[in-house]
């Protein structure tokens, strides 16, 4: 049967990036040669038997060639920018060993994992102090997905993901195993984190210099660290696993020939039914893992994936192994819909402000407050708003830790065709507002908030705390704001007078302190 293949982004085009003042657009780096797209190296594990697996990430300072010249200096978890690629399976016990080589403090956030907080998550409430290493443990009690690790110290977020803090995080399961998808990693499975960056005349990523409280953004697309890069394809079929790692960047994501491709996967999983695309757009941390078909094009061509009219990947079609090219199969995984929990209110929450305006629920984030709260097991609506409006609006998008949530609606209206799976990050369009159901399986304090990492680090964050209501409600240690910049600056040699920190001026304008 013929499927349906949409043709559009969805989102509204008045809250594109685009339309902002302080907007870089993507432009091609003419100084740098093609280069062979850069695929993480598997995890290497301490240890793994059928039940368990054990890691030791190291965040750790690098460099990197990335332009003629001088080298970029960058930082990365066991690499010298982004990461290895980590693997969990479902039911695994996994223990990981979380090391700070870094000159100052970080913490290693699992984006999309179902983990308790706040301190396994990895938010703000759990630093690792230069030369520590902490060790978390926990059980994978979710399907096969595309997540990831990131910094996520408050407020140094945005430039700690900057400077190349995010990695990829695989899960796997039985079911997905069954699938008809390509899998063989770096081969016909590959990840493709997306990212931009401004070089300086010395090739370093000056993240002060280039400050904006609405996302800090580059004219230079940077692929798994690599600039200007191509993969060489050998088989019909390649199956990409997106992700929109920029500090504020939407991706909006076509082939050349507006080569069809499916998406068969959203940020928690695989989706109930492949879903097939044109174009695809991707606001800050969503996932989609997509699988493109090559069949009809000869040995020597090249497609070209680009973002509006800007290339960011050349696939150069070098041989054309049978890896499965019949259709996708109609029907994925069955996603029971989660029901809500009857009588329970719905958690209303307001993303407002632009700029250092930015608020969550009209506040801007403290790290001592529990701004909600949510009874542990029971499934409540959440309505987020985004009240910036058309005009001057932005995307904002809405993650939530601890757990994936299934969207319900927008603006009243059916979710878009590829949003009936898991989600943690969706992007609410100005104006709108999107209702999703979420359940939580472990008690524990959360943070929700924009995915503009800038943003988040400007206080358009808050936090929930998931109570199990047949236990005494534990006492979290929650880290505060003074803490973590007094660190900071010690860790600089600086006095905090003397500091800079970006998102201090967001608080600093609307009246606040950190
Ligand atoms: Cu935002």
């Amino acid at each position: 049967m013929a499927h349906q293949t949409y043709t559009d982004y969805f989102f509204d085009k008045s809250a594109f990036n685009t339309l902002d003042g302080g907007y870089i657009p993507l432009t091609v780096n003419q100084e740098a040669p093609a280069k062979p797209l850069a695929i993480p190296a598997l995890h290497p594990v301490d240890h793994e038997d059928e039940q368990s697996v054990e890691y030791t990430v190291t965040a750790r300072a690098g460099e990197v060639q990335m332009l003629p010249g001088k080298p970029t200096k960058t930082w990365g978890y066991d690499a010298n920018v982004l990461g290895q690629t980590i693997v969990f399976k479902e039911g695994q016990h996994v223990t990981i060993h979380l090391k700070n080589d870094l000159p100052e403090l970080t913490t290693f956030h699992w984006h999309g994992l179902n983990v308790p907080g706040p301190y396994v998550d990895g938010g703000c409430h759990a630093p690792v102090y230069p030369g520590e290493t902490k060790d978390i443990e926990f059980d994978v009690v979710q399907p096969a997905a595309t997540l990831w690790l990131h910094a996520h110290p408050c407020p140094e977020t945005a430039v700690q993901v900057y400077k190349g803090l995010a990695a990829m995080v695989l899960v796997q399961d039985k079911q997905e195993e069954k699938l008809p998808f390509p899998r063989h990693y770096g081969v016909d499975d590959i990840p493709v984190i997306l990212q931009d960056r401004h070089f300086n005349e010395d090739n370093q990523w000056d993240y002060q210099a280039d400050y904006d409280p609405d996302g800090v953004q580059g004219p230079t697309a940077v692929i798994n660290g690599t600039v200007n890069p191509y993969f060489d394809v050998t088989t019909r079929r390649l199956r990409l696993r997106l992700l929109d790692g920029a500090n504020r960047r939407e991706w909006r994501l076509h082939f050349s020939d507006d080569l069809e491709f499916a998406q068969i996967a959203s940020d928690g999983g695989i989706m109930p039914s492949p879903v097939y695309f044109t174009h695809l757009m991707l606001s800050c941390a969503e996932r989609a893992e997509v699988i493109v078909d090559f069949s009809k094009y000869e040995i020597g061509d090249q497609v070209v994936l680009y973002s509006d009219d800007v290339p960011l990947l050349t696939f150069r079609i070098k041989d054309k192994q049978d890896n499965g090219h019949d259709p996708l199969p109609e029907k994925l995984v069955d996603i029971p819909r989660l029901q809500p929990t009857p009588d329970l209110p719905v958690q209303e929450v307001v993303m407002s402000g632009m700029d250092e305006e930015v608020e969550m629920d009209w506040k801007k984030f403290d790290m001592q407050r529990i701004d909600r709260t949510q009874d542990l097991g029971v499934t409540q609506v959440w309505d987020v708003t985004n009240t910036n409006d058309m005009k001057g609006g932005m995307i904002h998008p809405f993650h939530i830790h601890g757990g994936q949530f299934q969207i319900i609606s927008r603006d009243g209206h059916d979710p878009y065709p590829n949003e009936y799976g898991w989600k943690d990050t969706v992007g609410v369009n100005p104006g709108e507002h999107v209702r999703f159901a979420m359940k939580f399986d472990f008690a524990g304090v959360y943070m929700y908030h924009c995915h503009i990492l800038e943003h988040e680090d400007g206080g358009m964050m808050a936090q929930i705390e998931v109570i199990d209501p047949s236990k005494p409600r534990p006492k979290y240690k929650l880290m505060d704001h003074h803490t973590l910049m007094t660190a900071f600056a010690k860790e600089r040699g600086v006095s905090m007078d003397d500091m800079w920190i970006g998102a201090m001026n967001s608080y600093k304008k609307m009246g606040m302190h950190m």
